[in-house]
């Protein structure tokens, strides 16, 4: 028996984990390490599966290569061989355009997606580039890169120490959090009223984390950036703001406000005006205060407006870059900030001429930019840690466009319904064989913090890690063939980021010799070299080594302002009105005239799932972790239903079983996504199949600053099945 600490690498709360092993390295009880200064022993039932699920019997353990409809086991190098002739034949017959990549969100948790994807883009050498980030939180990046010059310039609030937590489109009791890192998120929100703060949530669902809240509100779906206008209007109106931070384009936000009094917004969100009168006067009154809002407002069809004006209000109020408000993180691998000022559409989608943002293209239009014929259709498909036929609007259209592509690679550790296209799955090692190091999530965590996880297991002989893997895809993709081995990549980059260290000014090794530098970096990977290298270049001047030492990871420290080394707009201030954004608050004003759907369809997380791919643990499907349509009681009588109902949108119809429950607003239905699961060698699964609620999503609707998918607010038709 022997213990081993590991970061959980499920979700972004990024818990740190004690596990115990047998001789035969099997895991034998998983548990919150009490020790972590940061997670002080919490954990989910997810985080308490991690051994299941590396055990999972259906995991794919070896290179899949499938000819027709038949797939067979092969060993590596034959596996990337196949992907060299696939790959160069599209590139050779159609250039490179022809090419697209998805990248999935658990890319988001992994050492290797953190630092290879980069290349393996670069390498590709196309535009059709995609991720989950337009199935997700795109919109936060494109106002945060609007108002303050960097998209990943992202402001968490001060959870530890807020007075006033106004919370919409987020349920963290059950998804532990999101764009903001902080293991036991309940506990936090706990503490946060045992103080005397207060907190409210907003949510078309009275969720969990809303029985937690001193007050629940319901608002209607897609509506939260006219409430959010609302409490603008009355800072302004009633002279409640207390701006602390140079800011320009103040006046035009007043003038733009002007419209939205919560009178004139209240009947379109459901929210009394005198309710929302009521949040502004709090929001200012309170000594400190955080509006914060993620999913349910991002995947809206005015989800940059809407998290363009969380801030607004964080920056009327006072609370951006104070403690008790919103802050900024200061990550341990922090080097350096973009030089340029953030903007999007640099290029426009083929087909349908939507704008890039991030170097993106909305996961919105794949489908199109597959079936859609001339010059520059994609033909071949890179995806890595992605399950776009249940993630992406109208997934069904992309199960069926995968079928028709040339050459489709994947690096995922299951066959499951997108991976089920490919002609190669690569898949990569189990976790707990993986180091891991928390590169994007860091940056969005309630304190400064910093954890290195070595591998807790050895890896499996001729088993590449799924750097490699994807280092070995970037070698090929840039014509280097099967063979190149992919440590030359890793010393290209190291290369590159020491000389721009020592040629830059003020920088803690200016000057310094590069060989040199490279000689005192220590790491059993190229991953971990690059690691240790961005750490002792990191504002802390740590490294590896100091790491290692510390297994339970070390508190780096409250937050502290820092907007101005934040700041990259061209004006050196915030900017309040950015006029794309400006633009789309015309959008919005106009839609009030258009009255709303009768019934819309919107999504919920559980505790014990996780998007697409948790459903063949055993231990976590089943019980309430199942596909219900969540329906208001009144809604259930005044249709006519009983049991199940065939549920219809622009897009498709399901028949879901109803769970009727009055927590959720009448004229709105809530369906979980990520299920659906049909095709696949995922036996538990299968058994838990569930239906695919991207069937009903709309791919041709967007909310347009940032090509971001539309999941909630989506209108519905029920009939009686
Ligand atoms: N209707 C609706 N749709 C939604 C949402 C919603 O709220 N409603 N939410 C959206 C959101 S927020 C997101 S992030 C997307 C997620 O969209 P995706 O990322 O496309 O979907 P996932 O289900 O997370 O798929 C993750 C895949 O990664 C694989 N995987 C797991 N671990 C690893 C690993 O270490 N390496 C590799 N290579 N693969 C791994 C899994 O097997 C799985 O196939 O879904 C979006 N879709
Ligand atoms: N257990 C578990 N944890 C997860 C995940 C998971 O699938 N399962 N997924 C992970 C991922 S990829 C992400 S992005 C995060 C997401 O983390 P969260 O943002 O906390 O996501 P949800 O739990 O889906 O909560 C979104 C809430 O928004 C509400 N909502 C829907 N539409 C609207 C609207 O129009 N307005 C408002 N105000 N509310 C609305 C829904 O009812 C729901 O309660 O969770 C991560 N953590
Ligand atoms: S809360 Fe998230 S990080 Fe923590 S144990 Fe659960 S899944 Fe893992
Ligand atoms: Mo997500």
């Amino acid at each position: 028996m022997r213990t081993a600490h590991r970061t959980c690498p499920l979700c972004e709360a990024v818990c740190g984990l004690r596990l115990t092993l047998d001789d035969a390295g099997r895991v034998t009880s998983v548990k919150g390490d009490p020790d972590d200064p940061f997670s002080k022993g919490f954990i989910c039932p997810k985080g308490a599966s991690l051994g299941a699920l590396d055990e999972d019997p259906d995991r794919l353990r070896a290179p899949m290569v499938r000819t027709g409809g038949e797939w067979r086991e092969t060993g590596w190098e034959e596996a990337f061989q196949a992907v060299e002739r696939g790959l160069t034949a599209v590139i050779e017959a159609h250039g490179r355009q022809a090419l697209a990549v998805y990248l999935g969100n658990p890319n988001a948790h992994t050492m290797a997606g953190a630092l290879y994807n980069a290349p393996l883009i670069k390498a590709l050498g196309t535009r059709n580039v995609f991720s989950a980030s337009t199935s997700d939180q795109m919109p936060k990046h494109v106002s945060c890169g609007l108002m303050f010059g960097d998209p990943l310039a992202i402001p968490v609030p001060d959870l530890d120490r807020t007075d006033y937590l106004l919370m919409l489109g987020a349920n963290p009791l059950e998804s532990n959090g999101s764009l903001c890192t902080a293991p036991d998120f309940p506990g936090r929100l706990k503490a946060l009223r045992r103080r005397g703060g207060r907190f409210v949530v907003v949510d078309p669902r009275r969720t969990r984390t809303a029985a937690l809240a001193d007050e629940h509100l319901f608002v209607r779906p897609g509506t939260d950036a006219y409430l959010l206008f609302g409490i603008v209007h009355t800072l302004f109106a009633e002279d409640l703001t207390a701006v602390g931070v140079e800011v320009e384009g103040l006046t035009e936000v007043r003038a733009l406000a002007e419209d939205f009094s919560p009178k004139a917004v209240a009947e379109v969100c459901g929210v009394p005006a005198e309710v929302t009168v009521r949040l502004a006067r709090e929001l200012a009154a309170a000594p400190t205060a955080a509006v914060y809002a993620r999913i349910g407002t991002c995947t809206a069809e005015f989800g940059t407006v809407a998290q363009w004006l969380v801030d607004v209000i964080n920056v009327l109020t006072g609370n951006l870059d104070r403690p008790g408000g919103v802050m900024f993180a200061k990550t341990a691998t922090e080097t350096g900030r973009r030089s340029r000022p953030y903007t999007t559409g640099r290029w426009h989608s083929r087909v349908r001429g939507l704008p890039e943002a991030n170097g993106e293209l909305p996961v919105a239009t794949l489908a199109d930019e597959i079936e859609t014929p001339g010059e520059g259709q994609v033909r071949a498909l890179v995806t890595v840690a992605g399950n776009p036929v249940l993630s992406a609007p109208n997934g069904v259209r992309l199960d069926r466009a995968f079928g028709g592509l040339e050459f489709m690679v994947c690096v995922d550790p299951y066959l499951n319904e997108t991976t089920r296209h490919a002609h190669v799955i690569l898949p990569p090692p189990p976790v707990l064989r993986s180091p891991h190091y928390d590169f994007a999530l860091l940056s969005f965590a309630v304190r400064n913090y910093a954890r290195f996880s070595p591998p807790v297991l050895p890896p499996e002989p001729g088993r590449p890690s799924e750097a490699e893997i994807i280092a070995r895809l970037a070698m090929i993709a840039s014509g280097q063939g099967a063979e190149a081995d992919p440590a030359l990549l890793d010393e290209l980059i190291l290369d590159q980021m020491l000389r721009r260290a020592v040629e830059t000014p003020g920088s803690p090794v200016e000057g310094r010799d590069v060989d040199e530098l490279r000689a005192g970096l220590e790491g059993g990977s190229g991953a971990e070299l690059r690691l240790d290298a961005m750490l002792k270049l990191g504002p802390y001047g740590l490294s590896l080594a100091a790491l290692r030492e510390h297994p339970h990871g070390i508190d780096l420290g409250p937050l502290e302002p820092r907007l101005a080394e934040m700041l990259r707009t061209v004006s050196g201030r915030v900017e309040l009105a950015p006029p794309q954004l400006v633009a789309d608050a015309v959008r919005l004003r106009e839609r009030l005239a258009v009255p709303p759907a009768e019934i819309v369809l919107i999504g919920r997380r559980h505790l014990r799932s996780n998007n697409s791919w948790l459903h063949n643990v055993g231990p976590l499907v089943g019980g309430s972790n199942r596909c219900t349509l969540q329906i208001n009681p009144q809604d259930v009588a005044r249709l006519g239903l009983d049991g199940h109902a065939v549920v219809r949108s622009s897009t498709g119809e399901l028949t879901v079983p109803l769970e009727p429950t009055d927590s959720i607003m009448p004229g709105v239905v809530s369906l979980p996504h990520g299920w659906g699961h049909a095709g696949t060698t995922q036996r538990t699964a299968a058994e838990h199949a569930g239906v695919n609620a991207n069937a009903l999503t709309d791919e041709s609707k967007v909310d347009l600053p940032s090509g971001n998918a539309v999941f909630n607010g989506v209108p519905v038709t029920l009939a009686p099945a």
